[in-house]
């Protein structure tokens, strides 16, 4: 063919191809991509707990009673859906903003449902009462999650936040895992603290509160730091930890926000979509740490964006297919969990609504809810050979059988061939388009796919298979 001939030829494909409805653009704007995945068989990267998945939120949704309840039979029964068991964790910002005390307040409570704190909404010394714990447990129990609880540092005194912690041990007893001290205290510098505010001031102070809770609860167990994003703090934890030889500290954590702030030039559902590579090293840090230390790390908070989530971006079937590619990766290196963040109507959280008006499920949901099939699975080192950056794979073992969960983030239709044996099993994550908000499903169905066969993953999903 002539030269001339081609780019006529080529320019009218492009022209008609324009005019394409959207959806036939995917299956039609070039032939797709194809991936290698090579296994090595016989390298285990890690195992995933069975409460690796976790929900995180504000602490002052504790001031409604009634929200974890065990009455509350419809959020227990969310909760169940996204693990048999799973890590609750109470924090964020309000944790500065919460007071606890034994008098039960009158009247109806403060607000239903709280959403992701900007610090705005929340009023000081929002009230936590006894009545809020003991339904906690009982929604704790109800669901087999346990808790990760945030005391108040940041604008709290050590006394009050041990007063407090004694009545969260004895309430919550097994069902707590630990108590953490205050929020992302590597950013209270110029907010709850002086410009001058260090590492070292911080683990000053995180040292004596933490002898004031051992003096009134001594079997209280400690995770932290807790930080937003500084890794230098939870090095610093994990080696002022280990010469101090604190063994009541059971677990290092820190938070993770792939985008933000909400608002900002660059936060964009595109980037979302992207790899971070920035969380590869954060990763790594905070693995380091956790080895120098002997401790477990967590992904304690975390989502798509802060500053309360993009809209159009951290509720679409982006984030889905974000968050399940988000949880594997902290899983592969040997992250004990993570706590994706939300509550009310926030437009990052995973479940929305309220108590009154009821809850819906948000696309992050279900790509959580495909991860939790990966709980107590031990994930194999694989190397992905594709074009595309934003085609991830992992594959695993799990009660003698294997999985093959393949994420293509990209308008083409992939195809890879199957490294597994016969598989049965097979669950499909996907939505009208990248940035629906509804109609985001994750259906499951069976049928026998051999040895070798090419797995098909349509553009913007996700498909698990199973032996
Ligand atoms: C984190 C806070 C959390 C917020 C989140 C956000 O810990 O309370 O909800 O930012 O801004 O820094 O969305």
């Amino acid at each position: 063919m002539k030269r001339r001939e081609f780019l006529r030829m080529t320019g009218r494909v492009a022209a008609a191809s324009a005019a394409l409805p959207r959806w036939m653009h995917a299956q039609s704007e070039i032939d797709g991509l194809t991936a290698k995945l090579n296994v090595q068989e016989g390298v285990s990267l890690a195992t995933l707990p069975a409460d690796f998945t976790g929900l995180s939120y504000e602490s002052a949704q504790l001031a409604n009673p009634a929200f974890f309840a065990a009455e509350n039979a419809a959020l227990i029964a969310l909760f169940r859906e996204l693990g048999s068991e799973g890590v609750l964790r109470l924090g964020g910002g309000t944790s500065e903003f919460t007071a606890f005390t034994t008098e039960e307040p009158k009247g109806p409570p403060l607000f239903d449902a709280v959403g992701p704190d900007t610090s705005k909404n929340v009023k000081s010394d929002t009230p936590l009462t006894p009545l809020s714990l003991r339904n906690l447990r009982a929604f704790l129990d109800a669901t087999n999650w346990s808790c990760l609880y945030g005391l108040n540092l940041g604008r709290g005194t050590a006394a009050h936040a041990a007063e407090e912690a004694a009545a969260v041990q004895q309430i919550l007893g097994s069902r707590l895992i630990a108590f953490q001290l205050g929020n992302e205290p590597d950013a209270w510098r110029n907010r709850y603290r002086p410009a001058t505010w260090s590492y070292a001031d911080y683990w000053k102070e995180w040292s004596a509160a933490r002898a004031a809770v051992v003096a009134r609860v001594s079997q209280a167990k400690f995770a932290g730091p807790d930080v937003s994003n500084k890794m230098a703090y939870v090095t610093g934890f994990a080696a002022d930890v280990k010469k101090n030889a604190l063994h009541d500290v059971v677990m290092l954590t820190s938070h993770y926000y792939a985008m933000g702030p909400a608002g900002a030039k660059g936060v964009t559902l595109d980037k979302l979509l992207a790899p971070d590579p920035k969380l590869v090293r954060d990763l790594e840090i905070a693995m380091e740490a956790a080895r120098s230390v002997g401790l477990p790390y967590r992904m304690s908070e975390g989502n798509s964006c802060w500053n309360g989530g993009e809209p159009g971006v951290s509720n679409t079937l982006a984030s889905a297919l974000w968050v399940v590619d988000a949880m594997l990766r902290f899983a592969s290196v040997g992250c004990a969990g993570v706590n994706l963040h939300g509550g009310g109507n926030g437009y990052y959280t995973p479940i929305a609504g309220s108590l009154a008006g009821g809850f819906t499920l948000r696309p992050e949901f279900f790509g959580m809810k495909l991860a939790r099939e990966f709980a107590g699975a031990t994930l194999v080192q694989t190397n992905l050979l594709c074009s595309s950056d934003r085609v991830s794979a992992y594959v695993a073992h799990k009660n003698r059988g294997e999985m093959l969960l393949a994420i293509n983030k990209t308008v083409q239709p992939l195809t890879m061939r199957v490294p597994l044996r016969k598989c049965r099993e097979h669950w499909l994550l996907t939505g009208p388009a990248i940035d629906a908000q509804d109609g985001v499903t994750l259906t499951r169905s069976e049928g026998n796919v051999a040895h070798g066969s090419q797995l098909h993953v349509p553009p913007y999903s996700a498909v698990l298979t199973k032996s």
